[in-house]
């Protein structure tokens, strides 16, 4: 899988040399682009934003610069995310969605956002039928100042359902927010007492069909809680 991003923030994508992501990119599970939006600003002070039409608050990233840096990354079977806290909400489902795909892109949008015509002109036919799809997501119910974390949230939750990233798969099937919806049930490891607080003593049972229902009732409890 290519994973490509495009930004005024370079720099912010320093972490994906880290950790699981990074030694995934190390064995070439996933490649990783990063590309500079100002390199396309022709104008003499490098300026990205302009003034809404209009009218209101704050700037909007032009059309042209971003015609300019998304076009040679527009191969067949790419799937194009903008980040905007007005996207569709990130979710499990969506992570293991993309992990299938072969070519992410992500627009990163700062201020207002991008001119809504970059989206309308990926979303055309010439693209459609390219097998270009374009996706307006969020992660969440803030604002953040640009699409750059909410771009490494999504890569890290992405890459780590690529096949072969994780040695494991069984702690996929197991964990904590898996496309269900199911929450995980509380975790212990030694010592068996801490501070005074003991470890639940079905888990030193042994009994593997009497912890499975103990799992699954807390996991309950916690989901319940978390309404
Ligand atoms: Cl994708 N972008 C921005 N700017 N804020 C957000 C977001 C994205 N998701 C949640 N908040």
């Amino acid at each position: 899988m290519k994973i490509e991003a495009v930004t005024i923030f370079p720099d912010y994508f320093a972490p994906l040399q880290l950790s699981l992501v990074g030694k995934a990119s190390n064995a070439g599970l996933v490649e990783f682009a990063i590309h500079d939006l100002r390199v396309f600003a022709n104008n003499n002070h490098h300026t990205v934003d302009d003034t809404p039409y209009g009218g209101g608050a704050g700037m909007v990233m032009m059309p042209e610069i971003w015609g300019l840096a998304l076009d040679p990354l527009m191969l067949e079977a790419t799937e194009l995310i903008i980040l905007t806290p007005a996207g569709k909400r990130f979710n499990q489902k969506m992570a293991a969605d993309f992990a299938k795909a072969q070519h992410l892109v992500f627009a990163c949008g700062r201020y207002e956002g991008i001119d809504d015509r970059v989206r309308q002109h990926y979303e055309s036919e010439q693209y459609a039928s390219r097998n270009i799809r374009v996706h307006e997501v969020s992660i969440g119910d803030y604002v953040l100042g640009g699409g750059e974390v909410a771009s490494l949230v999504m890569i890290e939750a992405i890459t780590r359902l690529i096949p072969g990233v994780i040695g494991n798969p069984e702690s996929l099937s197991e964990e904590s927010h898996n496309e269900d919806g199911y929450l995980e049930y509380p975790n212990f490891t030694k010592p068996a007492i801490w501070r005074d607080i003991a470890v639940p003593e079905i888990l030193l049972s042994g009994n593997h069909a009497e912890i499975a229902k103990w799992r699954s009732s807390e996991a309950t409890k916690r989901a319940e809680k978390n309404l």
